[in-house]
């Protein structure tokens, strides 16, 4: 069977750049079901990738994994319904921080991803240092430097991503909130339905914490799961008073600070933490 690659990343990451790299002449672009938001896909061509048959599938450029979008949306469904084996996260590494907020969500779903860490090319001349290796491994996420535009690192991206592939399980994803929220997405995770397959949970919990409403039309929850996860979210707004989501969104910042802080340097910055 084909090996499934969905290329994920924010609007101008180099996405398009990479797919056309990637599949060449051999694409077919149509709609997505239902909605006028342009599904690309194409076969990889030549070499890249020995021999196996693998589909590259393009998913719009986003932000957020949130529901408010046709984009995000689409990308969502994709992931957590369509079953890719891997996904690669592109990552313009002259825009880290902003990046990695979609990085944190993908890391979530239960599919596993491998970051191209795109734009490597624009690195010395912006005065940029990233620590590969450390920032690979705060984000347990194997992490390729590419160069869409150049064509540079795209054997490597793409032997990453089919050995990541055919692992037989993905990594449990990172914990990455304060110890309350941790606390709460464990407690949910308990009362999620058995239909929920136990590498989504986490992406799950996550979203009903957030009262995602296309989730709760997606799933039903019994009334006392529905009661612990409300009274979960509830305990923690009124104690930051605010709401769900800008509590969670400010914790996924936080961590992305946190780890780009030890392992990126512009300019004069000091690494606030050294190997
Ligand atoms: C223009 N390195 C560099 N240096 N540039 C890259 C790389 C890379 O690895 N990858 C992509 N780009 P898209 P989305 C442009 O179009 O693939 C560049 O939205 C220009 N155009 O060439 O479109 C790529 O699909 C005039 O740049 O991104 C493109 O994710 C002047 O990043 C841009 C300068 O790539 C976005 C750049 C008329």
């Amino acid at each position: 069977m084909a090996i499934k690659i969905a290329l994920a990343g924010n609007p101008n990451c180099g996405k398009t750049t990479m797919f056309n790299a990637l599949t060449g002449a051999n694409q077919y672009v149509g709609n997505w079901p239902g909605v006028t938001v342009e599904k690309k896909e194409g076969k990889l061509k030549g070499k890249r990738g020995k021999g196996e048959d693998v589909i590259v599938t393009d998913l719009p450029g986003i932000y957020s994994m949130s529901p408010y979008t046709l984009e995000e949306v689409v990308s969502r469904d994709y992931v957590l319904k369509e079953n890719p084996d891997v996904i690669i996260d592109l990552v313009d590494a002259t825009n880290i921080e902003r990046n990695l907020y979609l990085t944190t969500q993908l890391v979530e779903t239960g599919v596993p991803v491998v970051i191209a860490l795109n734009m490597a090319d624009l690195l010395e001349k912006r005065g940029i240092k990233i620590d590969v290796k450390r920032l690979s491994m705060l984000l347990d996420c194997p992490i390729v430097e590419t160069s869409a535009l150049k064509g540079e690192g795209l054997d490597k991206l793409i032997d990453e991503a089919i050995k990541t592939a055919k692992k037989s399980s993905a990594d449990l994803p990172k914990e990455v909130f304060s110890k309350e929220m941790e606390a709460a997405i464990a407690d949910v995770k308990d009362v999620l339905p058995e239909s929920i397959t136990e590498d989504k949970k986490r992406w799950y919990a996550i979203k009903f914490l957030e009262n995602d409403e296309k989730v709760k039309e997606s799933i039903k929850l019994s009334a006392s799961a529905q009661s612990t996860v409300d009274s979960k979210r509830q305990a923690i707004e009124k104690k930051h008073d605010d709401d769900m989501e800008s509590i969670v969104t400010d914790e996924r910042y936080t961590f992305i600070q946190k780890i780009v802080n030890t392992t990126v340097k512009k300019g004069k910055d000091k690494l606030t933490v050294s190997d």
